[in-house]
């Protein structure tokens, strides 16, 4: 029975999308259960690219069934967006099924998501704009709104009621804009109601189920470790838990149901927004490997900050979220460079630092202490065997693997479902 979990070991856009769709060839459910459309999953196919935000990465497998879990805000526009945009490009895939109790994303979220942002200065957190904080401030307020509720069209006026009547308040006398209008966005909501209707199930029980009876599911991670709310660089966060412990409270299944957990790391790293980044570079170094990376965000189009690998983020990811094994992604964006940096340890006011900080304070001095470890010129993309890597390269995974200690088990050589070293 089962269940796998894939998470970013880093401050997101590892390559989880195409890490789940390559997977997601061998398995039953694919599971959505953190995050919202902030999540940009990028997976390409024959050469076309889909770029998924609300919809698990799965997808695009036929044999997979979908499932958004209880964990994820959904945005209806976007999700309704989203399948009709695939209907378009000619690719026809079954509806996921969507958990009763997940959240939805209202119109207004979205507003006090960049209102909030723009009035916060230098202290802004640099969020997508998705509403994605004020969704989860509501659920956890106890305030939200929640698919189940599209079923009952007097109880969503009510609760869209509830939860606006505060906020047109802070709206109006700190924000110094128009109030909302309960009524208009309870009708534009209870406009999705018959689409999604026949798809709001208990996802909890029917992953229970699938696991009961042998299937394999895979739960698929949305941003990362170090973007967790109670794990990550807070409050440099996103609002939810993107690591293995959220794949449970996200889904609805017990912890005693997840075999396997693997970590999603680049051969380098970036990380998008603000907040704390130990081995950013600023200089030319770090535009190449945004260019040769295409580091640009795949929601938004912001330009990725882009830095060296550093062990100590990815040590702490493995251990944090138990992970059973590490698959190394955009190894092939590495291609050229004489000798490549490698973050061992952080020098934090004269003290060395081998594992993770405790404290932000600390965490935001560090600088980075490096190793340098020898490169390659050899085109690898279209290299299927870890065999086929050159010699240096191949020396580079096992000292990331030693330095983290945690066994690499895949590696990708180029965006395509297909360019992927699986190593046994
Ligand atoms: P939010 O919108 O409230 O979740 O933002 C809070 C922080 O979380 C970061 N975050 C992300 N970081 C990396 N990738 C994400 N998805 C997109 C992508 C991002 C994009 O795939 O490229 O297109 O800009 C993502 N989503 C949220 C965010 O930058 C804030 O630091
Ligand atoms: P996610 O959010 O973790 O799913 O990652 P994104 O889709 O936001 O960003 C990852 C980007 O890297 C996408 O453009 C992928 O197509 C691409 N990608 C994934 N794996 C590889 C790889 O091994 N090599 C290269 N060159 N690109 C990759
Ligand atoms: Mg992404």
């Amino acid at each position: 029975m089962p269940g796998i979990v894939v998470i970013g070991a880093q401050w997101g856009d590892e390559g989880k999308g195409k890490a789940t769709d390559q997977i997601g060839e061998r398995v039953d459910y694919c599971v959505r259960y953190s995050g919202g459309n902030n999540a940009g999953h990028t997976v390409v196919v024959n050469g076309e690219k889909f770029v998924l935000h609300l919809l698990p990465s799965g997808i695009l497998n036929p044999g997979c069934t979908c499932v958004i879990g209880n964990g994820v805000v959904i945005d209806l526009e976007v999700l309704a967006a989203e399948l009709d945009e695939l209907d378009k490009r000619g690719v026809h895939v079954a509806h996921p099924l969507i958990s009763a109790n997940a959240n939805i994303i209202a119109p207004y979220h979205r507003t006090l998501d960049k209102v909030s942002e723009r009035f916060a200065g230098k202290r802004r957190i640099g969020t997508t704009g998705r509403g994605i904080g004020p969704a989860y401030s509501d659920k956890v307020n106890r305030i939200g709104l929640r698919m189940q509720d599209l079923l009952d069209p007097e109880g969503l006026r009510d609760k869209v009621e509830a939860s606006l009547g505060q906020k047109n308040q802070i709206l109006t006398k700190i924000y110094n804009r128009h109030p909302i209008d309960a009524a208009q966005i309870t009708e534009e909501l209870l406009g999705y109601a018959d689409r999604f209707a026949p798809y709001i199930v208990d996802t909890g029980r029917l992953l229970n189920d699938a696991l009961d009876e042998g299937k394999v599911v895979l739960f698929e991670g949305a941003q990362a470790h170090h973007l967790d709310v109670d794990h990550g660089t807070y409050p440099y966060v996103t609002s939810s838990n993107p690591t293995a412990g959220g794949a449970c409270t996200g889904s609805g299944v017990g912890p005693t149901r997840i075999d396997r957990v693997i970590g999603i790391s680049k051969a380098y790293i970036t990380r998008v927004g603000e907040g704390p980044f130990p081995t950013e570079l600023f200089d030319e170094a770090g535009e190449r490997l945004r260019q040769d990376g295409g580091e640009y965000g795949a929601t938004t189009g912001r330009p990725r900050r882009c830095g060296w690998f550093d062990a100590l983020v990815v040590e702490q990811s493995a251990k944090i979220n138990g992970c059973t094994d590490i698959f190394l992604t955009k190894l092939d964006v590495l291609t050229g460079w004489e000798k490549i940096p490698v973050c061992v340890a952080y020098d934090v006011d004269g003290t060395r630092f081998d594992h993770w900080p405790t404290t932000m304070n600390d965490l935001s001095r560090a600088t980075p202490i490096f190793e340098y470890v020898d490169g390659w010129s050899e085109d690898i993309s279209s290299a299927r065997t870890f065999d086929e890597l050159p010699a240096t390269c191949q020396a580079y995974v096992h000292y990331l693997e030693d330095h983290v200690g945690c066994r690499i088990s895949g590696i990708g050589v180029g965006p395509g479902r297909e360019q992927t070293i699986i190593v046994n």
